[in-house]
């Protein structure tokens, strides 16, 4: 019998029914640190969050113009495919559908992709990031990101497995056909839905 097992918040069930600790998955109370290739060196001053593809106008925001849009907060757990999950994050930054309400999206978008300074890229469905769950935050648990989690922003959507959550995020783009990011063309789930264990496509 593993402690992971014995820890009572494992059994919980979530508000729809799910349990919340999702198949094949142990707590940590710890944060690893997982990501391909380098932390991207970035500078405030140039830093640029880009808001395109699929819209009626583009938006390229400044660190100051990111941080005068309406900032919230929210609760969730997070899922790694490599099987860890880490309850209880709290979470500032900005919701996704906010962002989206600033450019206009053209009915045709079906998916966003994700892209991070250093050239990673991630998949999801448009639909499933409407919930005020789905954020880009710079803020953790009451403490701005370190660089090895993705300072100054990632994106944040905890319902997915975690790598749908880009660090050191950059460019929001809205697409017509679902397109695999990173992961997803070594092989990741195009989906990446951690109840069902959508690990492997
Ligand atoms: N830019 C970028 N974002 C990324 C990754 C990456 O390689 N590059 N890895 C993803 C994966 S596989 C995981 S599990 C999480 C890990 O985030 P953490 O290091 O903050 O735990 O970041 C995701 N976001
Ligand atoms: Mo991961």
């Amino acid at each position: 019998m593993s402690l992971f097992r014995s820890d009572p918040r494992s059994q919980e069930a979530r508000p729809d029914g799910r349990r919340r600790l999702p198949p094949g998955q142990r707590l940590t109370d710890g944060w690893p640190v997982l990501h391909y290739g380098n932390i991207p060196k970035i500078d405030l001053s140039e830093w640029r969050l880009h808001i395109f593809g699929l819209v009626e106008e583009e938006k390229v925001l400044t660190w100051e113009e990111f941080n005068a849009l309406p900032q919230t907060n929210s609760l969730s757990d997070i899922h790694c495919v490599t099987t860890w999950s880490k309850f209880d994050n709290h979470w500032d930054g900005v919701r996704f559908i906010d962002l989206q309400a600033l450019v206009k999206v053209k009915p045709e978008a079906g998916h966003v992709v994700f892209h991070s300074y250093g050239g990673y890229t991630t998949n999801v469905p448009l639909p499933e990031l409407q919930g005020p769950e789905n954020m880009l935050v710079h803020t953790h648990n009451g403490e701005p990101l370190t660089p090895e989690h993705g300072w100054p922003l990632r994106g944040l959507v905890p319902n997915l497995y975690f790598w749908k959550s880009a660090k050191w995020i950059r460019g929001i783009e809205f697409v017509a056909q679902d397109r695999p990011g990173f992961w997803e063309m070594y092989g990741y789930h195009m989906h990446g839905d951690p109840w069902t264990e959508e690990r492997y496509g």
